[in-house]
């Protein structure tokens, strides 16, 4: 009983949020490189505000972020320390092909990345790989309007030729964008997408939508061709969606909602654009982009596994009196008067994420990967920068207990847990440090400052039994 015997148990990154070193060896500007710390960081994300000019003198997170990219190897053997089966994190696109439409990539990049997968195998840690977490190579962007534009599908292709030949036998676990769902919730992040005044954003957003979903496809192809071992999985900002009251009409407010996030899996796991959503678009006007052969890619090459990201359930009411909203999340939600909330109002519900692992299954009968899950917390260090965490294991060891029910309990199959930001790092929604989920402190504040000495928190040994007792000891 309990988790499986090889269930992956360990930690996810971003490249942008924890690698820094934005400009060397050869690495191209990405769209997420010029969000701001800030009041106008909300609208840079969801498309609404044009940030084109990298000013130099401005202070931008990802430029060091907590510089990863000369410290892996140190962060790494921490992460062996804990136990880790697997370490969840992102290439940076820029970093092999600087502008992205480029016919040969850039071997400083490739690289990088392959000594990295190499220090991971050495303690026995599987990498499990986001081809694109939310970053876009900044020239395409500009150029063609990023994933509005069909070309990219081409050049993300590219990506992943080289990519899956260069580092076969290193990488087995790939998932190739980000939250895919964040297109329609925070476009610039999701799809490189921003708008001018007067353009139909809807349809653009479906249309990126489209072809982010037949580059998912075509990746899932090539990765099974390069390797048969390759395991492909999709990657949703998942959290189930409940009803303020038991009113049909709330309910199937909820269901609408869940069904908007639904939509990308739907196509990516079951291979086809569902019912729902093709009746929406046609009432909404919205074309797809569809050409001759997408369908049958999207139908031939489905995802091996279906992961995503756990952080708070959402609720969803037709009752204008009942208004008051979440705060500090990308998703709409009402507040939720049975959950209490983190400091950043992300209400924490444990058995949503039993429900949410419950719905996917019924829906994919695909094994799940939880690659997401942890508290945003601002930590106080003592001089050693020693942190005592319990909110954080109390938070863990409760989502922990919850997939455990859905694993013993509902017989949901699971392959493993990554939590995020498994060390410090910037965070996405708001740019800052202060927004803390590691078990490993980075020496680091909000305007850069900071020796970038890595520390552990109690949580770091706590997670360490959860690991060695397969999740027994909580
Ligand atoms: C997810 C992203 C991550 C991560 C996390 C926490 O949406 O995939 O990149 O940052 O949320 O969010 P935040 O950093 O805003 O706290």
């Amino acid at each position: 009983m309990g988790f499986r015997k090889d269930f992956l148990w360990g930690g996810a990154t971003a490249a942008n949020q924890c690698e820094g070193a934005y400009n060397l060896d050869g690495r191209g500007l990405a769209n997420v490189d010029l969000a701001p710390v800030g009041p106008d960081r909300g609208a840079v994300i969801t498309g609404e505000m044009k940030m084109f000019d990298f000013d130099d003198n401005h202070f931008y997170p990802a430029k060091e972020a907590i510089d990863m990219y000369h410290r892996y190897k140190e962060d790494i053997a921490l992460f062996a320390e804990m136990g880790f089966k697997t370490y969840r994190l992102s290439i940076a696109w820029s970093r092999i092909f600087p502008k992205g439409d480029e016919a040969e990539p850039n071997e400083a990049g490739l690289k990088y990345y392959e000594d990295l997968f190499k220090e991971c195998k050495k303690y026995g840690i599987e990498p499990l790989v986001t081809i694109t977490h939310f970053d876009c190579p900044m020239h395409l962007v500009e150029k063609y309007g990023a994933w509005r534009s069909r070309e990219l599908v081409g050049f993300y292709e590219n990506l992943c030729h080289v990519i899956f030949n260069r580092y076969k036998g290193l990488v087995k676990y790939w998932l190739t964008f980000n939250e895919i769902n964040m297109i329609l919730h925070a476009p610039f992040m999701g799809a490189g997408l921003y708008f001018e005044e007067g353009e139909d954003k809807e349809q653009i957003k479906y249309q990126a939508a489209h072809h982010e979903l037949l580059a998912s496809a075509i990746a899932t192809k090539i990765a099974h061709e390069v390797d048969p071992e390759n395991q492909v999985g999709c990657m949703l900002a998942a959290g189930a969606n409940y009803a303020y009251t038991s009113k049909p009409e709330d309910v199937w407010a909820a269901r609408k909602a869940d069904r908007e996030n639904y939509f990308f899996i739907d196509v990516q796991s079951r291979g086809e654009y569902p019912a729902y959503a093709l009746k929406e678009m046609e009432r909404k006007g919205i074309k797809l982009p569809i050409e001759e052969g997408d369908l049958e890619l999207l139908k031939e090459h489905t995802v091996d596994f279906v992961s995503f990201s756990y952080y708070s359930s959402r609720v969803q009411s037709t009752d204008p009196s009942i208004n008051e909203q979440t705060s500090g999340n990308i998703f709409e939600s009402l507040k939720n008067p049975y959950l209490e909330a983190s400091e950043w109002g992300w209400q924490i519900d444990p058995l949503g994420l039993r429900i949410t692992l419950n719905d996917l299954y019924d829906r994919y009968q695909k094994p799940l990967f939880i690659v997401e899950n942890g508290l945003g917390a601002i930590d106080t260090p003592d001089e050693n920068g020693y942190v005592v965490d319990d909110y954080r294991i109390e938070y863990l060891a409760e989502h922990i207990k919850a997939m455990k029910d859905a694993v013993e309990i509902d017989g949901v199959d699971l392959l493993g847990y990554t939590t995020w930001g498994c060390i410090d790092l910037v965070s996405a929604g708001t740019g800052e440090m202060k927004k803390r989920y590691g078990f490993i402190y980075v020496d680091r504040d909000n305007e850069g400052n900071g020796t970038l000495k890595r520390s552990k928190k109690k949580s770091f040994n706590w997670y360490k039994k959860v690991i060695e007792t397969n999740g027994e000891d909580l």
